[in-house]
């Protein structure tokens, strides 16, 4: 029996879709102490005692450092068009300020030179959490200094990698940065102050708008965005404790990011609820974090529910659950995007990170991964959907190329559309892996001829 959804002609994508993979630099690359790289934020919090689940961290990774030439043959394999990758501030300058070191900028410049000798388009992002702690000593995140540190740090990547990269990306998913780094603290680099959460968010946001402006004035032809983590969120009763919860929810975690994006101001009912915990905001900012943006990120993993006295049980909707606990709901991401489209004036928009993590059994070079392979399938799908109403998708990438250092859980939940054996580093692509590039063949067939291919259904 086929147990992946057929993809009929509605689901055929337009041919400049952008199919993908994506990775970050910290939880692939190992190489902790190579060549002079600096410690990451990251780096630190791994070697608190109980931070991650595993006692892991990010020493060896997937050792991609070394092992990059052989990662890029798999994502060509694929038959992806781009890879999503993260560059390593840190290993790039080692300080986050002051020199710069070569050879760290050297291994991007080879690792992007490969993707381009493979024909896959580099999608960089500029930071993917792994702040460099000699920032975090002069406050992080939560120093308005560390703000231009970062578009420093964006003009030189643009100015070395610029010409080939695709895209540029400057933060991934700030509300995760905020608010598990600095309000829950069970993220590097481990505070628990919600005033701090709110003014890290604001100087990342800054940060982005300001770089965006100095990259486009040193002539970087790359297309500029950001990519944001976005549920929706719903209450779990009609009571009007739940909705005000779940509009304050919404408020915090989704309106907080899209509304200074788009609108140029924050959400005034969240400004009002966080009273002083609210952030310092100097005139101008709110200008600058609106600069255009000629795309737009989503990474989506499952919907959120709320109720105004705490708890949500997650088997009450009788969905599957992921190995983090997710429930799977691809029609959220339909609801989402449509949501986004209706709400503001959106600029392409990428799905740039969608996947799960689920126990994975490494059997005679196989991994029978049905459940991550219907979840992809029918969250490209969803995408499917939300594109035939309109919304302008522009790309989808699923998240892992690689099981990966999965952050405060470690090594334990894997990601990846392709297995690692950590104690060999060998490569095994997993069953969702074989479907994705049989997908895909499929999506180029239909760009050559589409008239033939919308008689044959994917994944059958
Ligand atoms: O692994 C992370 C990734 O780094 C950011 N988005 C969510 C993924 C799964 O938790």
């Amino acid at each position: 029996m086929n147990p992946f959804p057929p993809f009929h002609p509605a689901h055929v994508f337009p041919p400049d879709f952008v199919w993908g993979v994506a990775t970050s630099a910290f939880q692939i690359e190992g190489g902790a102490t190579l060549d002079g790289k600096g410690p990451s934020i990251w780096d630190n919090f791994c070697r608190v005692p109980g931070a991650i689940a595993d006692g892991s961290n990010g020493d060896t990774a997937c050792d991609h450092v070394h092992r990059w030439a052989h990662d890029l043959d798999i994502v060509k394999d694929l038959g992806v068009d781009a890879y999503r990758f993260s560059v390593s501030w840190p290993r790039v300058q080692p300080d986050g300020m002051g020199e710069w070191n070569g050879k760290g900028l050297d291994f991007y410049e080879r690792l992007v030179d490969g993707m381009v000798a493979r024909g896959i388009q580099p999608y960089l992002t500029l930071n993917h959490w792994d702040l460099p702690a000699a920032l975090q000593a002069r406050g992080g995140w939560a120093a308005r200094d560390t703000v231009h540190r970062f578009v420093d740090y964006a003009r030189q990547i643009g100015r070395r990698l610029g010409d080939r990269v695709a895209t540029i990306t400057t933060h991934n998913e700030p509300w995760v940065i905020a608010t598990l780094g600095h309000e829950q603290g069970c993220f590097a680099p481990g505070i628990q102050s919600r005033a701090t959460a709110m003014q890290v968010s604001h100087h990342l946001m800054l940060s982005h708008g300001l770089a965006l402006q100095a990259l486009r004035a040193q002539g970087c032809k790359s297309r500029l965005g950001i990519v944001l983590n976005l549920s929706p969120i719903g209450p779990a009763t009609d009571s009007p404790e739940d909705v005000a919860q779940a509009r304050l929810d919404d408020g915090r975690s989704v309106r907080w990011y899209m509304d200074p994006l788009f609108k140029g101001d924050y959400p005034a009912d969240v400004i009002e609820h966080l009273g002083p915990d609210a952030p310092r905001i100097e005139p101008g900012d709110l200008a600058h974090i609106a600069t255009p943006m000629d795309f737009l990120g989503l990474n989506y993993y499952t919907r959120s529910v709320v109720s105004a006295s705490g708890g949500w049980d997650v088997k009450a909707s009788g969905n599957r659950i992921t190995e983090m606990g997710w429930e799977v709901y691809p029609e959220g991401l339909t609801e989402l995007l449509l949501r986004m489209h209706r709400d503001w004036t959106l600029p392409p928009l990428y799905v740039k990170e969608n996947g799960a993590a689920f126990k994975d059994e490494l059997v005679e070079g196989r991994v029978h991964d049905v459940e991550r392979t219907d979840y992809i399938a029918r969250h490209i799908a969803a995408v499917g959907d939300a594109l035939a109403q309109g919304v302008p998708m522009a790309g989808y990438m699923v998240w892992s190329l690689l099981d990966n250092f999965e952050w405060a859980s470690g090594y334990e939940k894997r990601f990846g559309i392709v297995h690692v054996d950590y104690a060999t580093q060998r490569r095994t692509l997993k069953d969702s892996a074989l479907w994705y590039r049989d997908f895909l063949q499929l999506q180029k067939a239909a760009r050559r001829a589409p008239a033939a291919a919308h008689d044959e259904p994917a994944g059958s």
